[in-house]
C-alpha cells in the first residue's frame, strides 16, 4: 500500500517560510489559472473544439513553488505532460497553451504538431515534451553532463551557449513513469557523475489506473532510493503550498552548489481521471474519490491565504472573476486561429538550413588523396573522428568500451581497447577522457544522453557496440531522436550521429552479432541512414554525418572492416559523400544490380563471372544511402539496361529492396523489359553453423543465377 503522507498544519500561525505574502498570492494566481484552464478545456473538449484533454488538477502547488526556485532562461527544464502549471509558473502564457489545444498553425510549442501539454520554450529552456513516459530522464542527464564537460575543458566551454557555472536541470515525472528502465538508467549516470540534475516524482498515486503499489516495491520510490550513492532525496506533501517550496528551495540549492543530484518526491493527488478519455470511476472506489477532493492543492492554499490574513473571500472572488474573464477571451482568441495547411505536412524533419544532400557536402571530386598505403575502412573512420574532432571541439565520442582505458593512470602501460573493433582506438589518448569515454552497459543511456548533450549544443558520434544489440536504444532513436525537430516545429534539434557495427558474414556470429534490419530505421522519418562499403566512401559518409544537423544512423558492415577488396588511400580532411548519392560501381547495358552493404562485392563477383561466361554486361551501383535513396541514378541505370535486380543482405520480406522495387514498379514501369528481381537473405535469423549461415545469407551464386535468369528473361 502507499504510505501516509505527512500532513502539515492548515490553519493559522503556519511559519511562512520567508515567504512574502505578494509572492504567496502570485503563487495561488498561478494555480488557480491552470485550474481554469483546464475546466476551460474541458468544456472544449466536450463541444468537440479541442481533441484532447488532460487535467493538472491536484498537482499546482509543487509546480508553482519549485518554479520559484529556478532561474528561467538559466535552468534547463524537461517537463511532463503534466505540468502545465509549470509552464505558467516559467512564463508561458494561458493563450499559448489553448494554441496548441486548437491544434493551431501559430502553436508555439509544435506548430500543431503534438497534443496539448506537450510544452516547449526555447527561451525558457523548456525542451520540448514527447509522449512516451521516462525518456525524459536520460535526456536530463545528458543535458546537465553538458556542463560537466565544459566545465572540463575550456576550448568547450566557449563553445556551449550561455554555459553558466551553477545552471541547474529539472527533469518531471510522475511516480509511473519511474517503473521505466531508463529511470534507473538515469539516475545511474547522475550519481555516477554527481551531476547537477533534480527529479521531481510527482507521486498522485495512479499511473492511469495502476496504483503505485504495483509500480513500486513498498509503494514508495524514495523509500526505495534512500540509500542510493550521491542521491540526495527529499519528499514533500506536494498539495502544500509552503511544504513545496521550501523543499523544491532545498533541492535545486543542493544541485545549484555542486553537490550532486537530487530526487524530490512529492505527494500528490489526481483529482480528475487520468485524461478525459478516462473514467476513473471504473477503477476508484467512490471513498477514495471523496477524500482526495481534501488535498486538493488550491483550496488548501485559499485556507492558507485566509488563515494567515493574506486576502479575504471578497479579494479572492475577483481574482477568480478576473482570470476566469482573461481565460475564457484567450480561449476565444485561440479558437480563430486555423491549423497548419495541408502543404506543411512534410516540414521539420529534417534541417532546413543545412542540407546534407546538397552540392555543399560533395567534395567527392575534389578527393585529396594523401599517401602510398591503402587503409582499412576501420583506419578510414578513425582517421575521420580524429580530424573531425580536430576540427571541432564540441565533438564527443562514447558507447561501451569506446574509450582507450576508462582508468586513466593505466594508459601508459597498455595499447588501449579503443571499441571492439578499435574504430575509436587512440582518441581518448589524443583528445582526453573529457571527450572520449566509456558509458555503462544500457544503450538507451547511450542515445537518451546524446540527445541531451546535443541540446546542449555538443556534437554526439556516439557508438552502439553491435546492431544486434540496439534494441534497448530504439525508443529514445525512433521517438526521441527522430522526432524532435518535428514535434518542436524546429525549436530543437539533436544532431547526434549512432555509429553501429553490423551486419553478418562473420562463420560464426548466429543469431546476434550478425543482424541487419535497416529498413526498420529507414522507414523512421526524420533519421538519415548509411550504409558504406568501402573504406573511402565510409570516411566521406562519416564526415557528412557529422557535419550535418540531422540525426544519423550510420551503419558499419563489420565484415567490411578489415577486406582489402574495399581498402582505399587517406582521401584528406574535408572529403565529403552527401547523403542520397549513389555510385555505379561497375558501367553496363544489359542489367542493373542495386546492391548495399556486403551485397556489393558479391555482385561485383558475380557481374565479373557473368560477363567472362555468359557476356552478360552488368551495372552495379552501390546505395551507400538507404534513407534517402537515389532514385535519380536507379532511373538513369534502369532506362538504360531496362532490367533490374536489388541484392541485399536484409531479410527478403519487407526488406529495403521492397522500397526500392515498389518504386521503380510506380516511377521507372515503362522502361523495363522484365521482372524486377530480388536477391536477399532468406526470412529467417543466422544461424552459428557457418553452413546454415551460408545458406541464409545471399552469395555470388545467388546473384549470379539472378543475373541469368533475368538475362534470359
Ligand atoms: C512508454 C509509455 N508507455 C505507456 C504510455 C501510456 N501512458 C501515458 S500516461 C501513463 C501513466 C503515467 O503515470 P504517471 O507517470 O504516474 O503520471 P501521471 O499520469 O499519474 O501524472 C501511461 C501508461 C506512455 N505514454 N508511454
Ligand atoms: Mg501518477
Amino acid at each position: 500500500m502507499a504510505t501516509k503522507i505527512p500532513q502539515p498544519e492548515t490553519t493559522s500561525a503556519r511559519d511562512l517560510h520567508g515567504l512574502d505574502p505578494a509572492e504567496l498570492l502570485e503563487m495561488y494566481h498561478l494555480m488557480l489559472t491552470s485550474r481554469l484552464l483546464d475546466e476551460q478545456e474541458m468544456r472544449l473538449k466536450r463541444q468537440s473544439k479541442i481533441f484532447f484533454q488532460l487535467s493538472a488538477a491536484g498537482h499546482e502547488a509543487i509546480q508553482v513553488a519549485i518554479a520559484r526556485h529556478i532561474r528561467p532562461g538559466s535552468d534547463w527544464l524537461y517537463l511532463y505532460y503534466r505540468d502545465r502549471p509549470f509552464a505558467l509558473a516559467m512564463g508561458q502564457s494561458p493563450f499559448e497553451h489553448l494554441l496548441q489545444a486548437v491544434a493551431a498553425e501559430e502553436d508555439p510549442a509544435s506548430g500543431g504538431r503534438q497534443m496539448p501539454y506537450h510544452f516547449s520554450d526555447p527561451a525558457l529552456r523548456t525542451v520540448s515534451v514527447s509522449s512516451p513516459v521516462g525518456t525524459q530522464y536520460l535526456q536530463g542527464v545528458g543535458t546537465a553532463e553538458a556542463g560537466y564537460r565544459a566545465k572540463m575543458e575550456p576550448e568547450i566551454r566557449k563553445l556551449i551557449e550561455d554555459f553558466e557555472d551553477d545552471e541547474v536541470v529539472i527533469v518531471c515525472s510522475g511516480e509511473g513513469a519511474t517503473s521505466e528502465g531508463e529511470f534507473w538508467e538515469a539516475l545511474n549516470t547522475a550519481c555516477n557523475l554527481k551531476l547537477p540534475i533534480v527529479f521531481l516524482i510527482e507521486d498522485n498515486e495512479y499511473a492511469i489506473s495502476v496504483p503505485v503499489e504495483v509500480q513500486t516495491p513498498g509503494g514508495n520510490i524514495s523509500r526505495l532510493l534512500a540509500e542510493f550513492p550521491n542521491l540526495h532525496v527529499v519528499r514533500c506533501d506536494g498539495t502544500d503550498l509552503l511544504d513545496s517550496w521550501a523543499k523544491g528551495g532545498e533541492v535545486i540549492e543542493h544541485c545549484r552548489k555542486g553537490r550532486g543530484p537530487a530526487l524530490l518526491h512529492a505527494h500528490t493527488v489526481r483529482l480528475n481521471s487520468h485524461s478525459e478519455s478516462d473514467d476513473d470511476r471504473v477503477y476508484c472506489s467512490a471513498i477514495e474519490r471523496v477524500e482526495r477532493e481534501t488535498r486538493d492543492p488550491l483550496l488548501r492554499a485559499r485556507t492558507l491565504l485566509l488563515d494567515e490574513g493574506l486576502a479575504d473571500e471578497d479579494e479572492l472572488e475577483s481574482i477568480a472573476a478576473k482570470l476566469k474573464e482573461m481565460v475564457s477571451q484567450a480561449s476565444d482568441r485561440a479558437l480563430e486561429y486555423s491549423q497548419p495547411g495541408p502543404e506543411t505536412a512534410n516540414r521539420w524533419l529534417y534541417s532546413e538550413e543545412v542540407d546534407p544532400t546538397s552540392d555543399c557536402f560533395d567534395t567527392e571530386n575534389e578527393l585529396r588523396e594523401e599517401g602510398s598505403d591503402k587503409h582499412t575502412m576501420v583506419d578510414l573512420l578513425n582517421a575521420c573522428l580524429r580530424d573531425e574532432m580536430e576540427r571541432d571541439p564540441r565533438i564527443v565520442c562514447f558507447g561501451q568500451d569506446v574509450a582507450d582505458a576508462s582508468r586513466e593512470e593505466i594508459l601508459d602501460q597498455v595499447p588501449g581497447k579503443g571499441g571492439v573493433f578499435k574504430v575509436t582506438h587512440g582518441l581518448q589518448r589524443r583528445f582526453g577522457s573529457c571527450r572520449v569515454f566509456n558509458t555503462p552497459l544500457a544503450e538507451a543511456n547511450i542515445v537518451g544522453r546524446a540527445i541531451g548533450l546535443a541540446i546542449r549544443g555538443f556534437k554526439p558520434v556516439v557508438e552502439i557496440q553491435f546492431f544486434d544489440y540496439i534494441w534497448p536504444a530504439f525508443q529514445q532513436i525512433r521517438n526521441e531522436l527522430a522526432t524532435l525537430r518535428y514535434r518542436s516545429g524546429n525549436d530543437w534539434a539533436a544532431p547526434v550521429v549512432i555509429r553501429v557495427p553490423f551486419g553478418g558474414y562473420l562463420k560464426g556470429g548466429s543469431l546476434y552479432h550478425s543482424q541487419t534490419g535497416a529498413s526498420i530505421f529507414a522507414q523512421t522519418p526524420g533519421l538519415r541512414v548509411i550504409l558504406p562499403s568501402t573504406a573511402q566512401d565510409a570516411n566521406g559518409l562519416l564526415r557528412t554525418a557529422i557535419r550535418c544537423e540531422d540525426p544519423v544512423l550510420f551503419l558499419e558492415h563489420k565484415h567490411l572492416y578489415r577486406q582489402v577488396h574495399n581498402k582505399g588511400l587517406y582521401p584528406g580532411d574535408n572529403f565529403m559523400i552527401p547523403f542520397g548519392k549513389a555510385k555505379v560501381v561497375r558501367p553496363g547495358s544489359d542489367l542493373t544490380v542495386i546492391a548495399c552493404g556486403a551485397l556489393v562485392k558479391r555482385s561485383v563477383d558475380a557481374a565479373k563471372i557473368a560477363w567472362e561466361r555468359d557476356g552478360i554486361d552488368v551495372e552495379i551501383i552501390d546505395l551507400r544511402s538507404l534513407s534517402p535513396l537515389d532514385m535519380d541514378l536507379v532511373g538513369e541505370s534502369v532506362r538504360k539496361t531496362h532490367k533490374v535486380i536489388v541484392a541485399h543482405e536484409d531479410a527478403l520480406s519487407f526488406g529495403i529492396g521492397a522500397e526500392i522495387v515498389a518504386r521503380i514498379a510506380d516511377q521507372l514501369f515503362s522502361w523495363l523489359d522484365g521482372p524486377v528481381k530480388r536477391v536477399a537473405a532468406k526470412d529467417v535469423w543466422v544461424a552459428y553453423s557457418p553452413q546454415l549461415e551460408k545458406a541464409t545469407l545471399p552469395q555470388v551464386d545467388d546473384v549470379l543465377s539472378a543475373i541469368e535468369e533475368l538475362s534470359a528473361y
